[in-house]
C-alpha cells in the first residue's frame, strides 16, 4: 500500500507562476521589500522592481521577437540578481526558461540550446565567447543573444535585457494566458535514471506546489520580517540558479515568502563567511561539500557566523559524522532535504525542530505526496512493492512530479507511469516515524558534489578517443573530494597497445583529453582503469554493478 505524507493536505491554487507571485491577494510584505541583493556590488531589486522590470522586458520580448506561448529562453550565466526579473518576464509572455550550467563548454551549451529549441539566449559579457560559438553552432542568430549582469557590451552589439523594450511605446500587449497544469514553465536538464541529459518539463503548477510544500515542511519558519533588525530572514544564494535546488528554493520560495536573497555568483569559503557575518545571514541552502568546508576549513574560525539559524543540505549524501562535526563547530543546525529535478525538487525535508533527532535521514515526505518502495526482480519483470519499512526503490506521486521529458516519450515512459508514479532510481527505507533514509542509487547518474554527471555522456565522448575500444563510466567515492567522482573503465585499443605507452601514461592521456571536452565537474577525477572487456548483459547493457563492486574491493585493499 502506498504511504501518504504525514502532513495535512495543502490547497494548491490553479494559477500560473506570474499570478501566484505578483497578483496574490494575501501577500504579507510591501512593494518595497528588498528581495535580491548582489553580495559584491550591493545592487538590489525590491519586489516591485522585480515585477516592473519583468513586465517591461516581457513587452520587449513581444515587440522585438513576437514572443509566443511556449517559446524558450535559455540562460547561460552565473547567479545574478537579474535572473529573477528575466525569468518572470519570459513567463509574463507565456514562455519557458531553460537554464544551463555556466561552466559548460561550447558543445555542451549547443546541445541544450538545440534540444530545448531555444529562441533566445541570455548571458553575461564575460561568457560571450562560449555563448556566441554555441549559438553559431546551432544557427541561433546573434541578435537573439541578450545580456544580464552589471557589464554592458563595450561594442554595443549585444543588448542588455533591460533595453529589450517595446520601443513603439503605443502598442499594448496582454499577458499571455497559460494552463498552469499543462504548460511548461521550466525546462531544466537532467539525465534521469539513464542516458543523456533530457529536458525536464516542469509546469507552473509543479513549481507552485513545491514552493507551498516546502514552506509547510519547514513549518513556515522562514519569514519576511522579524529577527533582531526586523529584516526577516536573509538567505545566502551561491548554489546555482540553473539547478532546480537554487531555482525553486531560492528564487521562487524567496519571492513568495519575501525573504532577502543575497546572491553570490560563485562559491568561496572565505566569501561565504564574510557575507554571513556582514549581511547577518540567517539561513543557507547548501550542499555536502560546503558542510565539509564549514566543518574543517581553518578560515571559518575567523568569522562570526552566529546570525545563522539553520542550514539545509541536499543534492548529494551527507554523513552523520559530518553533520555532527560541523554543527558542533559552528553551532548551527543542519537539516537535510531531498528531491530531484523531476520533482521540482523537494520531496523530503527534515523538520526544522527535529534536525538533531534524525541525523542521517533526508526527512519526511512533503504534503500532498504518496510514496511506495519497490523491488525489480532479477529477470527485469514487473517491479513489486516491498512491505512497509523495508528497503526498496522509491517511487512517488504528487502535484510536483514533472510532466515528462521534452520530446522524449520513451524516456518518460521509462520512469513515469500513466497513473502518475515516478520512479526515482534512489533506494532506501522509511521508518515508523515517517523518516526516509537513502541507502543506495540504482540509476546510472553520478553526482560530483551535487552536480549531475551522466555516465552515458562521458562514454559517448570517450569511444571517439583513438586509445579507447570500449568504455564504461561509474561513480566511485573519493575521500579527498568528499564526493563521488567519475571513473572510466577502458578497453585499450590496438593502436594504444602497440604504442608502447604504459597503462599509467595512457590513463593520464585519456584524463587530460577529457579536460577539453567537458565542464569541470565532469572530469575523470576517479581516473582510468584498464580492463580486458566491459561487463555487459546479453542485451548489451553495461553491468555497472560489477564495476562498482570491483571499485569497492580495490578501495578496501
Ligand atoms: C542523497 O539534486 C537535486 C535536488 C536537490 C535537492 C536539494 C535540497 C532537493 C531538495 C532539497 O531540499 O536534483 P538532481 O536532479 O540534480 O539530482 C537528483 C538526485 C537524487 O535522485 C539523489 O540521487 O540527487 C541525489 N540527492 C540526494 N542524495 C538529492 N538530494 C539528496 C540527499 N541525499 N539529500
Amino acid at each position: 500500500m502506498p504511504i501518504k505524507s504525514s502532513f495535512p493536505d495543502l490547497t494548491i491554487p490553479n494559477v500560473d507562476i506570474w499570478s501566484f507571485m505578483f497578483e496574490r491577494k494575501d501577500r504579507p510584505f510591501p512593494d518595497d521589500k528588498v528581495l535580491f541583493v548582489d553580495a559584491d556590488t550591493k545592487r538590489s531589486y525590491t519586489y516591485a522592481q522585480v515585477r516592473d522590470t519583468a513586465q517591461s522586458f516581457a513587452h520587449g520580448l513581444k515587440a522585438t521577437w513576437n514572443w509566443k506561448k511556449g517559446d524558450v529562453l535559455a540562460i547561460f550565466s552565473p547567479n545574478s540578481i537579474d535572473t529573477p526579473p528575466l525569468m518572470y518576464g519570459v513567463h509574463w509572455a507565456g514562455g519557458v526558461i531553460s537554464p544551463a550550467n555556466p561552466t559548460y563548454t561550447v558543445e555542451e551549451l549547443a546541445f541544450q540550446l538545440k534540444n530545448s529549441e531555444a529562441k533566445a539566449l541570455a548571458t553575461q559579457v564575460a561568457m560571450l565567447p562560449v555563448a556566441r560559438a554555441a549559438a553559431k553552432k546551432i544557427g541561433l542568430p546573434e541578435d537573439r543573444i541578450i545580456l544580464i549582469g552589471d557589464q554592458r557590451d563595450p561594442e554595443a552589439r549585444f543588448k542588455h535585457f533591460t533595453s529589450v523594450r517595446n520601443l513603439a511605446g503605443t502598442a499594448r500587449y496582454r499577458r499571455t494566458k497559460v494552463d498552469p497544469a499543462k504548460d511548461v514553465a521550466y525546462l531544466v536538464y537532467s539525465s534521469g535514471t539513464t542516458g543523456l541529459p533530457k529536458g525536464v518539463m516542469l509546469s507552473h503548477r509543479n513549481i507552485i506546489a513545491n514552493v507551498l510544500q516546502a514552506q509547510q515542511g519547514d513549518a513556515y519558519n522562514l519569514k519576511w520580517n522579524g529577527g533582531p533588525d526586523n529584516q526577516g530572514d536573509k538567505i545566502l544564494a551561491f548554489l546555482p540558479f540553473f539547478h532546480i535546488y537554487g531555482l525553486t528554493c531560492m528564487i521562487h520560495a524567496g519571492i513568495y515568502t519575501g525573504y532577502e536573497v543575497v546572491v553570490m555568483p560563485k562559491f568561496d569559503i572565505e566569501q561565504f563567511c564574510v557575507h554571513v557575518q556582514n549581511f547577518k545571514i540567517t539561513y543557507a541552502f547548501v550542499a555536502p561539500p560546503v558542510v565539509l568546508l564549514l566543518g574543517k576549513h581553518p578560515i571559518v574560525d575567523k568569522y562570526d557566523l552566529s546570525s545563522l539559524r539553520m542550514m539545509n543540505s541536499g543534492a548529494a549524501p551527507l554523513t552523520r559524522e559530518l553533520v555532527e562535526t560541523t554543527s558542533s563547530r559552528i553551532k548551527v543546525g543542519i537539516k537535510q532535504g531531498y528531491g530531484l529535478s523531476e520533482t521540482s525538487p523537494t520531496t523530503h525535508m527534515q523538520p526544522w525542530n527535529e534536525w538533531d533527532k534524525t541525523i542521517g535521514s533526508v526527512g519526511k515526505l512533503v504534503g500532498n505526496m504518496e510514496a511506495k518502495y519497490m523491488t525489480t526482480p532479477e529477470d527485469d519483470s514487473e517491479p513489486v512493492e516491498v512491505p512497509a519499512g523495508q528497503v526498496g526503490e522509491l517511487y512517488m506521486r504528487g502535484p510536483n512530479i514533472f510532466l515528462g521529458y521534452h520530446k522524449n516519450k520513451k524516456a518518460t515512459e521509462g520512469c513515469l507511469s500513466a497513473d502518475g508514479w515516478f520512479r526515482t532510481g534512489d533506494v532506501g527505507y522509511q521508518d515508523e516515524n515517517f523518516d526516509f533514509y537513502i541507502t543506495d542509487r540504482v540509476k546510472e547518474l553520478i553526482k560530483y558534489k551535487g552536480f549531475q554527471v551522466p555516465p552515458a555522456e562521458l562514454e559517448g565522448l570517450l569511444v571517439n578517443n583513438e586509445l579507447v575500444d570500449d568504455v564504461a563510466v561509474i561513480g566511485v567515492y573519493s575521500e579527498d573530494h568528499g564526493s563521488e567522482v567519475p571513473r572510466a573503465y577502458v578497453v585499450r585499443s590496438a593502436k594504444s597497445k602497440s604504442s608502447g605507452s604504459s597503462d599509467s601514461d595512457e590513463a593520464d592521456n585519456i584524463v587530460r583529453w577529457m579536460h577539453s571536452k567537458v565542464a569541470q565537474h565532469k572530469r575523470l577525477r576517479g581516473g582510468v582503469r584498464f580492463v580486458d572487456a566491459i561487463p555487459k548483459s546479453v542485451s548489451g547493457k553495461i553491468l555497472r554493478r560489477v564495476l562498482k563492486d570491483q571499485a569497492k574491493k580495490e578501495q578496501e585493499t
